[in-house]
């Protein structure tokens, strides 16, 4: 600590001392927060398969641990929902209640997110929004395998053609941060896994 004695040797010892601190804080790492990622599309088009492989590969590549977190499910076990919507067989969720239990998972960061809807969401915590596409025969047959009604199938498909989430995604988030991925054959999924990797190291987000 300076010696207040001598003025001189004090703003010698002082700026010193300011010196040493500065360039010890400069060297130490600093903790960095992980991003949040949004994984999102039409029911069907791969978004649960694509955010479990990115989940694995960022801790296999790069040792980071990232959570997923699937919206749909977390509303049905949390009740994050006023209504169930009959004709559909789905929740009617309440934004407000889902923004309140994500809201400290957001500020944590780390976060793969996956669910159709994104405008609802708060913009400043999501870093990046991966929007993956799927043509309408292919999302057929993966509607159907699910076994959903051909009522449910047909608005699915619907948006996709109508580009429902795509809109919304293009109104909600700033262009910079989306990425449109066609998500139809397996091996579509390696190539956005490592389109999904690049963009998050150019960005300096991981
Ligand atoms: P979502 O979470 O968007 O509803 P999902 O991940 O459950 O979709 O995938 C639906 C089905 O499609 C599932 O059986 C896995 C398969 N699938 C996902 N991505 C695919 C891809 N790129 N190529 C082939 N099949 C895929």
């Amino acid at each position: 600590i300076p010696n207040p004695q001598s003025p001189m040797k004090f703003n010698f010892i002082y700026i010193f001392y300011l010196l040493t601190i500065k360039i010890l804080l400069y060297f130490i790492p600093m903790e960095k927060k992980l991003p949040n990622i949004l994984i999102t599309g039409t029911p069907g088009v791969g978004k649960t398969s694509f955010s479990v492989l990115l989940q694995e590969k960022l801790k296999e590549l790069k040792g980071l641990d990232f959570k997923n977190i699937n919206i749909g499910k977390l509303i049905n076990e949390k009740k994050l929902y006023k209504q169930w919507n009959k004709e559909f067989d789905v929740s009617e969720f309440d934004e407000d209640m889902v923004n309140d239990e994500l809201e400290p998972i957001l500020n944590e960061g780390g976060n793969i997110l996956d669910f159709h809807s994104s405008s609802f969401l708060p913009e400043k915590a999501i870093n990046l929004v991966v929007l993956l596409r799927c043509n309408n025969t292919e999302l057929y047959d993966r509607l159907k395998a699910r076994g959903y009604s051909d009522k449910k199938i047909t608005e699915n498909i619907d948006c996709e053609i109508m580009e429902v989430t795509s809109e919304e995604v293009k109104d909600s988030y700033k262009e910079d941060i989306i990425v449109e991925l066609k998500s139809e054959k397996i091996e579509d999924m390696e190539i956005n896994l490592d389109k999904v990797i690049n963009i998050l190291e150019n960005k300096n987000l991981i």
